[in-house]
Protein backbone atom coordinates (compact mmCIF):
# COMPACT_ATOMS: atom_id res chain seq x y z
CA UNK A 1 0.00 0.00 0.00
CA UNK A 2 3.10 2.48 0.84
CA UNK A 3 5.38 2.32 -2.07
CA UNK A 4 7.43 4.83 -1.75
CA UNK A 5 9.59 4.63 1.71
CA UNK A 6 10.20 7.15 3.90
CA UNK A 7 13.01 7.64 5.81
CA UNK A 8 12.97 8.99 9.67
CA UNK A 9 15.20 11.63 10.04
CA UNK A 10 15.25 12.71 13.63
CA UNK A 11 13.67 11.82 16.96
CA UNK A 12 13.54 13.77 20.12
CA UNK A 13 11.86 13.39 23.16
CA UNK A 14 10.97 15.48 26.34
CA UNK A 15 9.54 15.07 29.80
CA UNK A 16 6.02 16.63 30.29
CA UNK A 17 3.16 16.16 32.58
CA UNK A 18 0.11 13.89 32.97
CA UNK A 19 -2.58 14.39 34.52
CA UNK A 20 -2.08 14.00 37.75
CA UNK A 21 0.71 16.49 37.45
CA UNK A 22 3.48 12.96 37.41
CA UNK A 23 6.48 13.41 34.56
CA UNK A 24 5.62 11.43 31.57
CA UNK A 25 7.72 11.29 28.01
CA UNK A 26 6.36 12.70 24.62
CA UNK A 27 8.02 12.06 21.48
CA UNK A 28 8.75 13.48 18.30
CA UNK A 29 9.85 11.72 14.95
CA UNK A 30 10.10 13.43 11.73
CA UNK A 31 10.78 11.94 8.60
CA UNK A 32 13.17 13.09 5.88
CA UNK A 33 10.29 15.06 4.14
CA UNK A 34 9.25 17.04 7.65
CA UNK A 35 6.86 15.44 8.37
CA UNK A 36 6.02 15.31 12.31
CA UNK A 37 4.89 12.47 14.48
CA UNK A 38 3.79 13.62 18.16
CA UNK A 39 2.64 10.85 21.10
CA UNK A 40 2.10 10.87 24.64
CA UNK A 41 2.68 8.04 27.30
CA UNK A 42 0.00 7.45 30.10
CA UNK A 43 0.55 6.06 33.17
CA UNK A 44 -1.53 3.73 35.51
CA UNK A 45 -1.94 3.72 39.53
CA UNK A 46 -3.63 0.41 40.07
CA UNK A 47 -0.92 -1.28 37.64
CA UNK A 48 -0.75 -5.16 36.80
CA UNK A 49 2.35 -7.35 37.91
CA UNK A 50 3.03 -8.25 34.87
CA UNK A 51 3.15 -5.09 33.00
CA UNK A 52 6.15 -3.85 30.91
CA UNK A 53 8.20 -1.62 32.78
CA UNK A 54 7.74 1.96 32.99
CA UNK A 55 11.32 3.37 33.55
CA UNK A 56 11.74 6.53 36.42
CA UNK A 57 14.36 7.51 37.71
CA UNK A 58 14.09 7.15 41.19
CA UNK A 59 16.16 10.48 42.21
CA UNK A 60 14.08 11.88 44.83
CA UNK A 61 15.37 15.64 44.21
CA UNK A 62 13.52 15.37 40.67
CA UNK A 63 9.72 15.06 41.14
CA UNK A 64 10.01 13.10 43.96
CA UNK A 65 11.73 10.18 41.95
CA UNK A 66 9.18 10.10 38.98
CA UNK A 67 11.21 11.59 36.57
CA UNK A 68 11.55 9.91 33.17
CA UNK A 69 14.63 11.56 32.33
CA UNK A 70 16.55 8.07 31.98
CA UNK A 71 13.49 7.12 29.26
CA UNK A 72 14.41 10.81 27.05
CA UNK A 73 17.72 9.63 26.96
CA UNK A 74 17.05 6.51 25.68
CA UNK A 75 15.03 7.84 23.22
CA UNK A 76 17.48 10.98 22.06
CA UNK A 77 20.43 9.30 22.47
CA UNK A 78 20.28 5.38 22.00
CA UNK A 79 17.20 4.83 19.85
CA UNK A 80 17.18 7.72 17.53
CA UNK A 81 21.00 6.55 16.25
CA UNK A 82 19.56 3.01 15.47
CA UNK A 83 16.46 4.26 13.95
CA UNK A 84 17.80 6.78 11.80
CA UNK A 85 16.92 6.72 8.09
CA UNK A 86 14.58 3.53 9.22
CA UNK A 87 11.23 3.52 6.66
CA UNK A 88 8.54 5.21 8.65
CA UNK A 89 5.70 2.89 7.18
CA UNK A 90 7.84 -0.31 8.70
CA UNK A 91 5.75 -0.45 11.64
CA UNK A 92 6.98 -3.55 12.18
CA UNK A 93 10.22 -3.32 11.54
CA UNK A 94 10.46 -0.38 13.91
CA UNK A 95 8.75 -2.63 16.80
CA UNK A 96 10.93 -5.66 16.23
CA UNK A 97 14.19 -3.11 16.47
CA UNK A 98 12.40 -1.63 19.72
CA UNK A 99 12.19 -5.19 21.06
CA UNK A 100 15.46 -5.84 20.22
CA UNK A 101 17.66 -3.04 20.97
CA UNK A 102 15.98 -3.07 25.07
CA UNK A 103 16.73 -7.18 24.95
CA UNK A 104 14.66 -7.62 27.39
CA UNK A 105 11.49 -9.72 28.03
CA UNK A 106 9.74 -7.02 29.87
CA UNK A 107 11.40 -3.68 28.10
CA UNK A 108 13.33 -2.55 31.84
CA UNK A 109 16.44 -2.07 29.55
CA UNK A 110 15.11 1.08 27.42
CA UNK A 111 11.84 1.57 29.76
CA UNK A 112 8.60 0.53 28.08
CA UNK A 113 7.77 4.51 28.62
CA UNK A 114 10.92 5.40 26.12
CA UNK A 115 9.63 2.51 23.37
CA UNK A 116 5.99 3.38 23.25
CA UNK A 117 6.21 6.87 22.36
CA UNK A 118 8.84 6.13 19.47
CA UNK A 119 6.31 3.19 18.28
CA UNK A 120 3.25 5.18 18.51
CA UNK A 121 5.00 8.19 17.36
CA UNK A 122 6.22 6.90 14.29
CA UNK A 123 2.79 5.49 12.93
CA UNK A 124 1.38 8.91 13.49
CA UNK A 125 4.32 10.32 11.41
CA UNK A 126 3.73 7.53 8.94
CA UNK A 127 -0.02 8.63 9.01
CA UNK A 128 0.33 12.33 8.42
CA UNK A 129 3.30 11.58 6.07
CA UNK A 130 -0.19 9.62 3.93
CA UNK A 131 -2.29 12.64 4.94
CA UNK A 132 -4.86 10.05 6.24
CA UNK A 133 -6.15 9.66 10.03
CA UNK A 134 -4.26 7.21 12.38
CA UNK A 135 -7.10 4.92 12.58
CA UNK A 136 -7.01 4.57 9.16
CA UNK A 137 -3.55 3.88 8.68
CA UNK A 138 -3.90 1.20 11.32
CA UNK A 139 -6.92 -0.10 9.86
CA UNK A 140 -7.00 -4.17 10.16
CA UNK A 141 -10.32 -4.70 8.44
CA UNK A 142 -11.48 -3.97 5.17
CA UNK A 143 -15.44 -2.93 5.12
CA UNK A 144 -17.09 -0.40 7.50
CA UNK A 145 -15.66 0.73 10.43
CA UNK A 146 -16.97 0.37 14.23
CA UNK A 147 -17.65 2.75 16.57
CA UNK A 148 -16.77 1.79 20.17
CA UNK A 149 -19.78 1.95 22.96
CA UNK A 150 -18.24 4.52 25.52
CA UNK A 151 -17.98 2.96 28.96
CA UNK A 152 -17.70 6.11 30.75
CA UNK A 153 -16.53 5.58 34.90
CA UNK A 154 -18.62 8.04 36.55
CA UNK A 155 -18.42 7.04 40.20
CA UNK A 156 -14.17 6.41 40.94
CA UNK A 157 -13.09 4.19 44.21
CA UNK A 158 -10.32 1.94 45.04
CA UNK A 159 -6.81 3.96 44.30
CA UNK A 160 -8.25 6.20 41.82
CA UNK A 161 -10.04 8.01 44.70
CA UNK A 162 -9.96 9.03 48.43
CA UNK A 163 -13.53 6.93 49.76
CA UNK A 164 -14.02 3.46 50.81
CA UNK A 165 -15.41 1.58 47.83
CA UNK A 166 -12.84 -0.85 47.01
CA UNK A 167 -14.02 -1.27 43.43
CA UNK A 168 -12.46 1.00 41.52
CA UNK A 169 -14.72 1.75 38.54
CA UNK A 170 -18.34 2.25 38.05
CA UNK A 171 -19.20 2.91 34.55
CA UNK A 172 -22.09 3.16 32.31
CA UNK A 173 -22.51 1.74 28.94
CA UNK A 174 -24.98 3.67 26.33
CA UNK A 175 -25.47 0.60 24.58
CA UNK A 176 -29.04 1.96 23.45
CA UNK A 177 -27.23 4.87 21.66
CA UNK A 178 -27.62 4.95 17.69
CA UNK A 179 -24.85 6.73 17.53
CA UNK A 180 -21.66 7.38 19.18
CA UNK A 181 -22.29 10.75 19.92
CA UNK A 182 -25.51 10.39 21.23
CA UNK A 183 -23.92 7.56 23.06
CA UNK A 184 -21.91 10.61 24.18
CA UNK A 185 -24.96 13.11 25.54
CA UNK A 186 -26.50 10.30 27.30
CA UNK A 187 -23.08 9.82 29.53
CA UNK A 188 -23.05 13.11 29.82
CA UNK A 189 -26.98 13.94 30.93
CA UNK A 190 -27.14 11.00 33.40
CA UNK A 191 -23.36 11.85 34.57
CA UNK A 192 -25.17 15.58 35.41
CA UNK A 193 -28.10 14.21 36.57
CA UNK A 194 -25.71 11.90 39.07
CA UNK A 195 -24.09 14.87 40.80
CA UNK A 196 -27.16 16.55 41.56
CA UNK A 197 -28.31 13.04 42.85
CA UNK A 198 -25.24 12.87 44.94
CA UNK A 199 -24.97 16.14 46.27
CA UNK A 200 -28.62 15.83 47.85
CA UNK A 201 -27.68 12.75 49.47
CA UNK A 202 -23.89 12.74 50.48
CA UNK A 203 -24.05 17.20 50.72
CA UNK A 204 -21.14 18.89 48.57
CA UNK A 205 -18.54 17.09 48.57
CA UNK A 206 -19.85 14.27 47.24
CA UNK A 207 -19.22 16.40 43.88
CA UNK A 208 -15.17 15.92 44.49
CA UNK A 209 -13.87 13.79 41.36
CA UNK A 210 -11.29 10.97 41.07
CA UNK A 211 -8.62 10.24 38.72
CA UNK A 212 -10.89 9.77 36.10
CA UNK A 213 -13.24 12.19 36.17
CA UNK A 214 -15.93 10.42 37.90
CA UNK A 215 -17.52 11.42 41.09
CA UNK A 216 -16.14 9.93 44.38
CA UNK A 217 -18.07 10.14 46.81
CA UNK A 218 -18.17 9.38 50.88
CA UNK A 219 -19.65 5.95 49.98
CA UNK A 220 -18.29 2.74 51.31
CA UNK A 221 -20.64 -0.23 49.75
CA UNK A 222 -20.73 -1.63 45.82
CA UNK A 223 -24.40 -1.45 46.08
CA UNK A 224 -24.70 1.87 47.16
CA UNK A 225 -22.55 3.05 43.88
CA UNK A 226 -24.92 0.87 41.60
CA UNK A 227 -28.33 2.45 43.43
CA UNK A 228 -26.92 5.81 42.68
CA UNK A 229 -26.26 4.88 38.94
CA UNK A 230 -29.60 3.04 38.26
CA UNK A 231 -31.08 5.83 39.98
CA UNK A 232 -29.36 8.99 38.02
CA UNK A 233 -29.72 6.35 34.26
CA UNK A 234 -34.09 6.60 35.32
CA UNK A 235 -34.02 10.05 36.35
CA UNK A 236 -31.97 11.47 33.09
CA UNK A 237 -34.90 9.24 31.37
CA UNK A 238 -33.28 6.55 29.98
CA UNK A 239 -33.62 2.63 31.47
CA UNK A 240 -31.25 0.89 32.91
CA UNK A 241 -30.12 -2.28 31.06
CA UNK A 242 -31.89 -1.16 28.19
CA UNK A 243 -30.88 2.40 27.17
CA UNK A 244 -28.01 2.36 29.26
CA UNK A 245 -26.25 -0.51 30.48
CA UNK A 246 -23.82 -0.93 34.00
CA UNK A 247 -20.11 -2.08 34.42
CA UNK A 248 -17.20 -2.36 36.71
CA UNK A 249 -13.56 -2.84 37.20
CA UNK A 250 -13.08 -4.71 40.42
CA UNK A 251 -9.28 -4.18 39.58
CA UNK A 252 -9.45 -6.79 42.91
CA UNK A 253 -5.93 -7.09 43.02
CA UNK A 254 -5.83 -4.27 45.41
CA UNK A 255 -8.19 -5.24 47.89
CA UNK A 256 -6.64 -9.07 47.74
CA UNK A 257 -4.83 -10.19 50.66
CA UNK A 258 -3.36 -13.94 51.51
CA UNK A 259 -6.43 -15.63 49.58
CA UNK A 260 -9.20 -13.12 51.11
CA UNK A 261 -10.95 -10.23 49.05
CA UNK A 262 -11.73 -7.30 51.13
CA UNK A 263 -14.87 -5.73 50.08
CA UNK A 264 -17.80 -4.49 51.49
CA UNK A 265 -16.45 -4.66 55.57
CA UNK A 266 -16.52 -8.22 54.69
CA UNK A 267 -13.49 -10.74 53.93
CA UNK A 268 -14.44 -13.12 50.99
CA UNK A 269 -13.20 -16.36 49.39
CA UNK A 270 -13.11 -16.45 45.71
CA UNK A 271 -16.24 -18.42 45.68
CA UNK A 272 -18.33 -16.27 47.55
CA UNK A 273 -16.82 -13.36 45.42
CA UNK A 274 -18.54 -15.51 42.79
CA UNK A 275 -21.72 -15.50 44.43
CA UNK A 276 -21.60 -11.85 45.10
CA UNK A 277 -21.06 -11.08 41.23
CA UNK A 278 -23.61 -13.24 40.27
CA UNK A 279 -25.71 -11.22 42.68
CA UNK A 280 -24.39 -7.93 40.53
CA UNK A 281 -25.45 -9.59 37.17
CA UNK A 282 -28.61 -10.38 39.19
CA UNK A 283 -29.68 -7.42 40.90
CA UNK A 284 -28.64 -4.82 38.28
CA UNK A 285 -27.41 -6.51 35.08
CA UNK A 286 -23.84 -5.07 35.27
CA UNK A 287 -22.94 -6.48 31.80
CA UNK A 288 -19.33 -5.99 31.92
CA UNK A 289 -16.95 -7.21 34.87
CA UNK A 290 -13.30 -6.51 34.40
CA UNK A 291 -10.76 -7.79 37.07
CA UNK A 292 -13.07 -9.43 39.26
CA UNK A 293 -10.04 -11.56 41.30
CA UNK A 294 -6.43 -11.21 41.54
CA UNK A 295 -4.41 -11.09 38.69
CA UNK A 296 -3.00 -14.78 39.20
CA UNK A 297 -5.69 -16.39 40.01
CA UNK A 298 -6.96 -18.10 36.18
CA UNK A 299 -9.01 -20.69 37.93
CA UNK A 300 -11.52 -18.29 39.45
CA UNK A 301 -11.71 -16.13 36.07
CA UNK A 302 -12.55 -19.63 34.39
CA UNK A 303 -15.79 -20.66 37.08
CA UNK A 304 -17.24 -16.95 36.98
CA UNK A 305 -16.73 -16.92 33.16
CA UNK A 306 -18.59 -20.30 33.26
CA UNK A 307 -20.92 -19.60 35.91
CA UNK A 308 -21.97 -16.46 34.43
CA UNK A 309 -21.94 -18.46 30.88
CA UNK A 310 -20.75 -16.31 28.64
CA UNK A 311 -24.15 -13.39 29.52
CA UNK A 312 -21.02 -11.45 30.90
CA UNK A 313 -18.40 -10.08 29.68
CA UNK A 314 -15.96 -10.82 31.87
CA UNK A 315 -12.65 -8.79 30.83
CA UNK A 316 -8.98 -9.49 32.04
CA UNK A 317 -6.88 -6.37 32.57
CA UNK A 318 -3.81 -6.91 35.20
CA UNK A 319 -4.81 -10.50 34.41
CA UNK A 320 -3.48 -10.31 31.11
CA UNK A 321 -1.48 -7.10 30.72
CA UNK A 322 -2.14 -6.48 27.03
CA UNK A 323 0.77 -10.01 26.87
CA UNK A 324 -0.22 -12.25 24.18
CA UNK A 325 1.62 -15.31 26.39
CA UNK A 326 -0.81 -14.56 29.45
CA UNK A 327 -4.06 -14.32 26.88
CA UNK A 328 -2.58 -17.51 25.34
CA UNK A 329 -2.49 -18.93 28.86
CA UNK A 330 -5.99 -17.28 29.55
CA UNK A 331 -7.36 -18.35 26.39
CA UNK A 332 -6.39 -22.15 26.77
CA UNK A 333 -7.87 -22.52 30.51
CA UNK A 334 -11.63 -20.51 29.21
CA UNK A 335 -10.64 -17.61 31.69
CA UNK A 336 -12.30 -14.56 31.25
CA UNK A 337 -13.89 -13.87 27.39
CA UNK A 338 -12.66 -10.44 26.91
CA UNK A 339 -9.21 -8.17 27.01
CA UNK A 340 -8.63 -5.03 28.12
CA UNK A 341 -6.40 -3.49 25.69
CA UNK A 342 -3.54 -0.59 27.07
CA UNK A 343 -0.82 -0.42 24.21
CA UNK A 344 1.59 1.24 27.40
CA UNK A 345 1.14 -1.87 29.51
CA UNK A 346 3.10 -4.20 26.81
CA UNK A 347 5.15 -1.37 25.19
CA UNK A 348 4.75 -1.63 20.88
CA UNK A 349 1.76 -1.51 18.89
CA UNK A 350 2.60 -4.03 16.44
CA UNK A 351 2.39 -6.36 20.05
CA UNK A 352 -0.59 -5.17 21.26
CA UNK A 353 -1.92 -5.25 18.01
CA UNK A 354 -0.99 -9.01 17.44
CA UNK A 355 -2.46 -9.18 21.20
CA UNK A 356 -5.91 -8.30 19.98
CA UNK A 357 -6.02 -9.92 16.62
CA UNK A 358 -5.10 -13.29 18.83
CA UNK A 359 -8.55 -12.30 21.57
CA UNK A 360 -10.38 -11.54 18.13
CA UNK A 361 -9.28 -15.11 17.00
CA UNK A 362 -10.17 -17.25 19.57
CA UNK A 363 -13.89 -15.36 20.57
CA UNK A 364 -12.72 -13.00 23.08
CA UNK A 365 -13.72 -9.63 22.88
CA UNK A 366 -11.41 -5.99 22.67
CA UNK A 367 -11.89 -3.20 24.79
CA UNK A 368 -9.97 -0.59 24.26
CA UNK A 369 -8.47 1.59 27.40
CA UNK A 370 -6.69 4.41 28.32
CA UNK A 371 -4.90 4.85 32.47
CA UNK A 372 -5.77 6.59 34.75
CA UNK A 373 -2.88 8.87 34.53
CA UNK A 374 -3.51 10.68 31.21
CA UNK A 375 -2.30 12.93 28.75
CA UNK A 376 -4.16 15.02 25.83
CA UNK A 377 -2.71 12.55 23.55
CA UNK A 378 -5.95 10.53 21.60
CA UNK A 379 -4.30 7.52 19.93
CA UNK A 380 -6.06 5.26 21.99
CA UNK A 381 -9.28 6.60 19.97
CA UNK A 382 -7.97 5.76 16.28
CA UNK A 383 -6.77 2.65 17.88
CA UNK A 384 -10.38 1.55 19.00
CA UNK A 385 -12.09 2.22 15.71
CA UNK A 386 -8.69 0.89 13.42
CA UNK A 387 -9.40 -2.32 15.48
CA UNK A 388 -13.61 -1.98 15.15
CA UNK A 389 -13.32 -3.61 18.46
CA UNK A 390 -16.53 -1.82 19.52
CA UNK A 391 -15.72 -0.70 23.14
CA UNK A 392 -13.41 1.45 24.70
CA UNK A 393 -12.98 3.08 28.00
CA UNK A 394 -11.34 6.76 28.51
CA UNK A 395 -12.84 7.80 32.20
CA UNK A 396 -15.91 9.98 32.75
CA UNK A 397 -17.33 12.44 30.22
CA UNK A 398 -15.51 15.66 31.65
CA UNK A 399 -12.15 16.47 32.15
CA UNK A 400 -10.05 17.34 28.84
CA UNK A 401 -7.53 14.39 29.08
CA UNK A 402 -10.22 11.87 29.31
CA UNK A 403 -13.06 13.97 26.87
CA UNK A 404 -10.10 14.31 24.55
CA UNK A 405 -10.30 10.65 23.28
CA UNK A 406 -13.81 10.74 23.25
CA UNK A 407 -14.08 14.12 21.35
CA UNK A 408 -12.02 12.78 18.80
CA UNK A 409 -14.08 9.47 18.36
CA UNK A 410 -17.35 12.21 17.56
CA UNK A 411 -14.79 13.74 14.77
CA UNK A 412 -14.05 10.44 13.51
CA UNK A 413 -17.78 9.69 12.93
CA UNK A 414 -18.43 12.79 11.56
CA UNK A 415 -15.85 11.88 8.96
CA UNK A 416 -16.54 8.91 8.29
CA UNK A 417 -20.50 9.63 7.72
CA UNK A 418 -21.77 6.10 6.67
CA UNK A 419 -19.38 4.59 6.59
CA UNK A 420 -19.31 3.68 10.01
CA UNK A 421 -21.36 2.11 12.54
CA UNK A 422 -22.53 2.09 16.30
CA UNK A 423 -22.86 -1.10 17.97
CA UNK A 424 -26.50 -0.63 18.97
CA UNK A 425 -27.49 -3.54 21.99
CA UNK A 426 -24.12 -4.95 22.11
CA UNK A 427 -21.24 -5.40 24.12
CA UNK A 428 -18.10 -7.00 22.42
CA UNK A 429 -19.95 -10.23 21.58
CA UNK A 430 -22.54 -10.42 23.75
CA UNK A 431 -26.62 -8.71 22.47
CA UNK A 432 -27.84 -6.95 25.54
C1 LIG B 1 -7.71 0.13 34.88
C2 LIG B 1 -7.02 1.45 34.60
C3 LIG B 1 -7.75 2.39 33.73
P1 LIG B 1 -4.92 2.23 35.86
O1 LIG B 1 -7.47 -0.51 35.92
O2 LIG B 1 -8.43 -0.38 34.03
O3 LIG B 1 -9.05 2.67 34.10
O4 LIG B 1 -6.52 2.02 35.75
O5 LIG B 1 -4.51 3.03 34.67
O6 LIG B 1 -4.73 2.95 37.16
O7 LIG B 1 -4.31 0.87 35.87
MG1 LIG C 1 -8.62 -2.30 35.10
Amino acid sequence: MFDKPIPIKRIHARQILDSRGNPTIEVDVVTETGVLGRAAVPAGASKGRYEAVELRDGDLRNYRGKSVLKAVRNVKELISKKLLDFNVFDQNGIDRLLIELDGTENKSNLGANAILGVSLAAAHAAANSLNIPLFEYLHVNSGKYVLPVPFMNIINGGTHAGNKLSIQEFLIAPTGAKSFSEAIRMGSEVYHTLKDILIKKYGVSAKNIGDEGGFAPPMSFTFEALESLSTAIEEAGYRVSKDINLAIDAAASVFYENGYYHIDGERFTAKQMIDYYKQLYKKYKVVSIEDPFEENQFESFRELTRELNNRVQIVGDDLFTTNIKRLTKGIKLGAANSILLKINQIGTLTEAFNTAKKAFENGYSVMVSHRSGETEDTSIADIAVALSCGQIKSGAPARSERTAKYNQLIRIEERLEDNSIYPTNKIGLIEC
